[in-house]
């Protein structure tokens, strides 16, 4: 446990460690205390992210494939990792950068994951993207329903599932038979997903990570409307 442990005297590789075993063992006051130690070091908040927390969950990822974690112990990992997000989220999404888009994002329906969806909405956040946030298990309604609601440039739907991909399809038929599809922005991600997968479903582009949603968006953004 990382109680008995002096993290403020710890080289950085191995409280980068340590915060990995910390996000595996779901031990959420560690993980915050952690996030902060390595921010205090003139860490970026995106470094401590992607080194730390991201790295943490795909060990998670593979043991739970390997049946080695199971879903409470998947569960503890997750709030521990929210929390540490939770650390982060201010820095990534107060940059002051100035607004140059709107998103609508969400999890697509019969889908629960949620954490790699809502980083990609903190980092288009921190882009200078207004990003309206549906949560997960959203449906082709609620998709439309905000879109006309909020007129967004991007349309961002996430999938973590192979069972849940292929909702994206109906999303996206959905906006060509409202007329719609020429003027949104579809960006898909997910783990499972690939470029071909987009490429067959009528979606702009596949992102595979945070980072390249980012990168992707602004690339649109500027094609299409003279922006960012
Ligand atoms: Co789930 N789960 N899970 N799970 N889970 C996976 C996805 C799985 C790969 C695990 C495994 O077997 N190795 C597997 C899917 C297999 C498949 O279909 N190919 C799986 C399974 C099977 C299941 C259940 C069916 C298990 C069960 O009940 N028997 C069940 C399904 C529930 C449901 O959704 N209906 C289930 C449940 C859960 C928990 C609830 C326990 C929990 C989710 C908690 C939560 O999200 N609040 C959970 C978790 C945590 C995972 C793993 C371990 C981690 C996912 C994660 O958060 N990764 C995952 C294994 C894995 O992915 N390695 C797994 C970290 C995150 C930062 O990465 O989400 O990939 P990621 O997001 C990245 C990119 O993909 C991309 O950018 C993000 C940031 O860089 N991206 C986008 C994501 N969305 C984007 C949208 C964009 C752009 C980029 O829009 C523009």
């Amino acid at each position: 446990m990382s109680d008995e442990i002096d993290i403020t005297q710890m080289p950085t590789e191995e409280l980068l460690e340590l915060m990995m075993e910390d996000l595996y063992d779901g031990y959420a006051d560690e993980i915050v205390a952690e996030v902060k130690e390595c921010l205090s070091r003139g860490m970026t908040p995106y470094e401590v992210l992607t080194k730390g927390l991201v790295a943490g969950m795909e060990i998670v990822g593979d043991d739970f494939r390997d049946g080695i974690l199971f879903v409470p112990e998947v569960l503890m990992a997750a709030k521990a990792m929210k929390a540490g997000m939770a650390v982060l989220r201010p820095l990534l999404a107060e940059t002051g950068a100035p607004k140059i888009g709107s998103m609508v994002i969400g999890t697509v329906k019969g889908d629960i994951h949620d954490i790699g969806k809502n980083l990609v909405a903190m980092m288009m956040e921190g882009a200078g993207f207004e990003v309206h946030n549906l949560g997960i298990n959203v449906s082709v309604e609620q998709f439309l329903e905000a879109i006309y609601e909020h007129k967004p440039d991007i349309l961002g739907m996430s999938a973590l599932l192979t069972t849940t991909m292929p909702y994206m399809r109906v999303v996206i038929d959905a906006l060509k038979e409202e007329g719609i599809r020429g003027d949104i922005i579809v960006l898909v991600g997910g783990a499972p997903l690939n470029e071909a997968f987009a490429e067959d479903i009528g979606a702009d582009a596949y992102c595979r990570d945070a980072a390249v949603a980012v990168e992707t968006a602004k690339k649109f953004m500027q094609i299409r409307k003279g922006v960012a």
